[in-house]
């Protein structure tokens, strides 16, 4: 099977989209809420090179939170963390790593008007979900991270990538890669993250910060979530309680890493991870199986991400998550049936 030549320009012009935002008067960069390092770090790599030209940049997550290891980013300070101080209707908007709009949020739910179209908005995103909401769409599954598409990019319009920018595009790399482990990890993936490292990305600081630093309360809130385990071939889950949180001490970003920790368990095809809120279940789901499109499932359940990394929400209760592991049971042994016995 030969897979078609990614094509990040299709239907995406960098020089008007540079232009778009480079001559606004302000520009809301946003990313979603719990955001991941590709999601920050996008964001302030776009801050960064706008910096110089745009007179007022307003850069936040969807929710205000930015996760405490990825603080040592370049400019994290000048992010604002409370959506509700964001006011004024901006010139231009650049939502990345976004799905959709909504995927913001609390800044989402302030302004909804602000996504109506009446504003121009350049969208840049590599979720196969994305519903290519923008004026200007900058969307390309095959890409690893957003900050691959963001270099790309940057290449293409001859934007100067200091050590400061690329430091950040690295950082969306190792952080949605898993420091280049996951199947999205391609020759350009690779290629970009060679010639970040030659334009000054600090890879020490990437790495401490991203996969080393933790704090105290986050072993605690591991040891509680991998000792209630439950093992239901071919599923492996866990979940996060509030209680769990007010005993750890945790905040429920700590617990992002466990659901790629129990994923490749024997056995097992696909691990979640629930986490239990005012509202309901979020769900977190990994696929180690080519075969089982998590994305697919969750799309069914409003959701949404990639093939191998997804996730949803559900309403409260045992019931509810019973019957989408039910579901999800029933997803798995019908797409692992379509395999080939030979194989
Ligand atoms: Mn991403």
């Amino acid at each position: 099977m030969t897979t078609p030549e990614p094509n990040h320009t299709t239907g995406f012009d960098g020089h008007s989209a540079w232009q778009l935002l480079a001559s606004a008067r302000s520009v809301l960069i946003a990313t979603h809420a719990n955001p991941d390092a590709d999601a920050v770090a996008s964001m302030l790599a776009l801050h960064l090179a706008l910096a110089e030209v745009v007179p007022v940049l307003i850069s936040l997550t969807g929710d205000g939170l930015v996760p405490s290891n990825l603080t040592f980013l370049p400019a994290a300070e000048r992010l604002i963390r409370d959506p509700a101080t964001v006011r004024e209707a901006p010139d231009c908007i650049a939502l990345l790593d976004c799905a959709d709009p909504s995927r913001l949020g609390p800044l989402y739910h302030l302004h909804t008007h602000w996504f109506d179209g009446h504003i121009p908005l350049v969208n840049i995103d590599h979720h196969i979900t994305n519903t290519r909401f923008g004026h200007v769409d900058l969307v390309d599954a095959t890409a690893a991270s957003t900050t691959e598409l963001i270099a790309l990019w940057f290449l293409t319009v001859g934007v100067t990538i200091t050590p400061d920018i690329a430091t950040c595009l690295l950082t969306g790399l190792y952080g949605d890669t898993l420091s280049f482990q996951t199947t999205s990890t391609s020759a350009r993936a690779l290629e970009l993250a060679s010639l970040l490292l030659r334009l000054g990305a600090r890879h020490e600081e990437i790495v401490n910060n991203l996969f080393r630093r933790k704090p105290v309360s986050t072993i605690r809130l591991w040891g509680a979530a991998l000792s209630r385990i439950h093992v239901e071939p071919p599923l492996i889950w866990t979940e996060i309680t509030r209680d769990m949180l007010r005993d750890t001490g945790a905040t429920p970003l700590e617990g992002e890493g466990i659901v790629n920790f129990l994923s490749g368990t024997e056995g097992t095809v696909v691990s979640l991870l629930f986490y239990e809120q005012p509202e309901g279940w979020r769900v977190s789901l990994r696929s180690t199986d080519s075969l089982v499109d998590v994305a697919q499932l969750c799309q069914r359940y409003g959701g949404g991400g990639h093939p191998r990394a997804a996730g949803c929400r559900l309403p409260p209760g045992e019931a509810a998550r019973r019957a989408f592991l039910n579901d999800l049971r029933a997803m798995v042994a019908e797409l692992l049936a379509t395999r080939s016995p030979s194989r």
